[in-house]
């Protein structure tokens, strides 16, 4: 039996382990399906003390926006953690008090 190799700690670490990066890829695609389109985009810059990115991006059809470079507002600036300069993304703008705010960006290969 394939599961009796590991201590029963081991086999539930693994398995928690991989429910969270299951949960977690669900969880993206969830979030961005409800909420706003999901745009695809370039890092140019980030400013993590500003919480600010510049992305050349595609047409984001939620805000009827064409594609151009801009500067972008980030509702979290634990978002730009998993990003850098260079990076392909794809991510989710919303209109919030009257400013653009970039809701979720994740990394595309
Ligand atoms: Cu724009």
């Amino acid at each position: 039996m394939a599961l009796a190799r590991g201590t029963p700690d081991a086999i539930i670490t693994t398995l928690r382990q991989w429910i969270t990066a299951r949960w977690a890829v669900l969880h993206f695609k969830l979030e961005t399906a409800m909420s706003a389109s999901v745009t695809e985009g370039e890092v140019r810059k980030i400013d993590k003390g500003a919480k600010k990115i510049t992305l050349k991006h595609g047409e984001i059809k939620n805000l009827e926006m064409p594609c151009m470079t801009m500067v972008l507002q980030v509702k979290d600036a634990a978002l730009l953690d998993k990003i850098k300069a260079g990076d392909k993304v794809m991510f989710t703008a919303e209109k919030a008090d009257g400013a653009i705010v970039v809701t979720s960006i994740e990394p595309v290969k």
